[in-house]
Parts: structure tokens; C-alpha cells; sequence
């Protein structure tokens, strides 16, 4: 049952306030009691949000492009949730578009929520809260749902999974980039953004990366031959042509009955996530309650007590 705080919050945030967002969100990433039954109450609505995950080295163009995609998105009708897990900088709207006037605009502060959130020790990639975030974004109704990570150190399959497009954003130049590829790091994208094609050697990474695709040194996710996008996010440019292709990719999620799966699947990861947060603090609790038995008795003696409690509980 949700307090009747919690349901005006909820109502307060259904409604587009962007402060009731912004708290609900704190209970929820925080997996406080309300903001797991407020998971609950937004998951009712949820499971109609098309999830984007841009990941790419620092600096590589990912906010910059993320602007470029919420101006296209806002203008073709939709509403865009953005999550940026350990931003590198602190996050206002404003990192996104450098001085771009549009952005004060009315019809983008009412359809454009940006929420940033810590990593938590995660090595890169897409962190479990950023699902939870996700799932209540999607129950709030925005139904484009952007989610900027920094491509560093492992990720988690099963999480990449659970998002319905990947982009993967490189530069020319960055030779390492090809490499990391190869690594399998940034083996995942649906979509390969190069970015910064006004510099140099644009050509040259094109077709490198071009051929890494061709001959399937990269791998193809779902059958899905990966498309590579040419964009200069600070002009704006090639932004157009990335938005039909991530919408090429939808399409091909549908017609493969993916799209529904991917929600599932981010549905498990959640409930693994809480399960295991829940057998943790139980964890901590029994470990506390044998403290004492730990410091006066030898360990050998601690050991089958701890048993006997875990017991216990299951029971
Ligand atoms: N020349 C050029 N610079 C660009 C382009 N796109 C972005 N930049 C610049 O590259 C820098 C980094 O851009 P961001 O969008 O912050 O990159 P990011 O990948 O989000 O960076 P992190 O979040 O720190 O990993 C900024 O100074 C941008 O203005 C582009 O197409 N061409
Ligand atoms: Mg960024």
C-alpha cells in the first residue's frame, strides 16, 4: 500500500512536475522502501519506452549528440528521459547544448527530463539502478529513454541486453579505438557514431571501422548487421540520418519480437538486483548478530552458529 505522500508524489510526478520527478527518482536509485513500491506503482505503466544506451571513450561526442538526438526526438513528437551514469562534470541541461537558445524553450522542459547518477564502484557500462531509473521513466510516460555511459573496463552483457539500442561512439584519429573494438569492449554497438567527422582522417576511420563490420570482426548482435553513422554533433550534422537509423533499428527489434523481451529482461535484472540487495542487508545482520560469539569464542564455534541462523531464516 503506498502512504498517501508516496501516491501524491507519484501523482505530482505524473503530471510532469519536475521536482516530484527528481525525488521519486532519489527513492527509487536509492532503493528506499517508498521508492521500491513507487517502482511498483510506475512498472504498471511502464514497458512502452524505446531504450537507447550511447557509450563511447571520454570526450568522444556522447552529450553533444545526446543534445542533437533530444531536439530531433522533441520535435518528432516524442518525450526523452536522459540518464548519465558518473558524469565527468556536474549535469544541467546546459551541458548539452552549450548556449543553444532552444533549450529554454517551453515544449523542451516539459518533454525532456536529465538525470545523472553515480557508478557506484561499476566498472563502465550500464549500471543496474540505471534500469530501475528506466523502468520509472518509462512509467512516467517518456518514451525515449537515453542512457550516456562511459565504455570503460567490463561490462555486463546481461544489462547490455536489457536496452533496446546500442551506440557506439568513436573519433578519427583515435587508432586505440579500433583496437578496444577488437578487445570485444565496444563490441556491442547497434549503431557505430563517428563522431568528429570534421577532423582529419574522417575517411580512414569510416573505413576502418567500416571493414571491422563487413568482415564481422565485429560481432552481429541478434542477426543485426551493424550501421555506422557519420555525425559533426557540435553542427548538428548527420543527426537526422542517426535518428531514421536508430529508428531503423526499432523497427527491427519489432519485426524480431525483441522489443518486449528487452523490457522482460530489464524487469529480471531489476528483481535480481533488489533480491540481492535484500540478501545482503540480511548478510550484514547475521554477521552483526554473531559479532560478540566472533570475538570471544574461537571462529570454529562462530561457524556453525552463523549456519544455524541462515537456517533459521529460510525457514
Ligand atoms: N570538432 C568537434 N568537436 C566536437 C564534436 N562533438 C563534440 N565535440 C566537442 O568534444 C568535446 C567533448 O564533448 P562531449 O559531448 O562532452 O563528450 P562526451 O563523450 O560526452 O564526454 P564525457 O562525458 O566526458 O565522456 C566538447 O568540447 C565538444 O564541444 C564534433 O563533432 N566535432
Ligand atoms: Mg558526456
Amino acid at each position: 500500500m503506498l502512504n498517501n505522500n508516496l501516491s501524491k508524489l507519484i501523482e505530482e510526478a505524473l503530471n510532469g512536475n519536475e521536482l516530484a520527478i527528481a525525488r521519486l527518482l532519489t527513492k527509487i536509485e536509492y532503493m528506499t522502501d517508498e521508492g521500491i513500491s513507487a517502482l511498483g506503482t510506475l512498472s504498471k505503466r511502464s514497458g512502452n519506452a524505446h531504450v537507447i544506451g550511447i557509450t563511447g571513450i571520454p570526450g568522444s561526442g556522447k552529450s553533444t549528440i545526446i543534445g542533437g538526438l533530444i531536439q530531433e526526438y522533441v520535435s518528432r513528437g516524442h518525450r526523452v528521459g536522459v540518464i548519465v551514469i558518473d558524469p565527468s562534470s556536474p549535469y544541467t541541461m546546459g551541458s548539452f547544448m552549450g548556449n543553444r537558445l532552444r533549450f529554454q524553450d517551453k515544449t523542451m522542459l516539459k518533454n525532456v527530463f536529465v538525470r545523472s547518477i553515480g557508478s557506484r564502484g561499476y566498472l563502465g557500462g550500464i549500471s543496474a539502478e540505471a534500469l530501475m531509473l528506466t523502468e520509472a521513466l518509462d512509467g512516467l510516460g517518456y518514451d525515449k529513454i537515453i542512457i550516456e555511459t562511459v565504455g570503460a573496463g567490463q561490462t555486463d552483457t546481461e544489462v547490455e541486453q536489457s536496452v533496446h539500442t546500442i551506440l557506439v561512439v568513436s573519433i578519427p584519429g583515435a587508432g586505440d579505438d579500433i583496437q578496444a573494438l577488437k578487445a570485444g569492449i565496444m563490441e556491442i554497438g547497434d549503431i557505430y557514431v563517428l563522431n568528429k567527422a570534421d577532423r582529419q582522417d574522417a575517411e580512414l576511420a569510416f573505413n576502418t571501422l567500416k571493414f571491422a563490420i563487413d568482415s564481422a570482426e565485429i560481432s552481429y548482435r541478434n542477426g543485426w548487421k551493424p550501421l555506422i553513422v557519420k555525425t559533426v554533433a557540435i553542427k548538428n550534422e548527420g543527426i537526422i540520418e542517426l535518428v531514421n537509423k536508430i529508428e531503423d533499428h526499432l523497427n527491427y527489434l519489432k519485426q524480431k519480437e525483441l522489443f518486449k523481451k528487452r523490457i522482460i529482461d530489464r524487469r529480471a535484472k531489476i528483481v535480481e538486483l533488489i533480491a540481492r540487495r535484500k540478501i545482503d542487508e540480511i548478510i550484514s545482520e547475521i554477521v552483526k548478530k554473531n559479532y560478540n560469539t566472533i570475538i570471544n569464542e574461537d571462529i570454529t564455534e562462530a561457524i556453525p552458529k552463523v549456519i544455524h541462523n541462515v537456517k533459521e531464516l529460510l525457514r
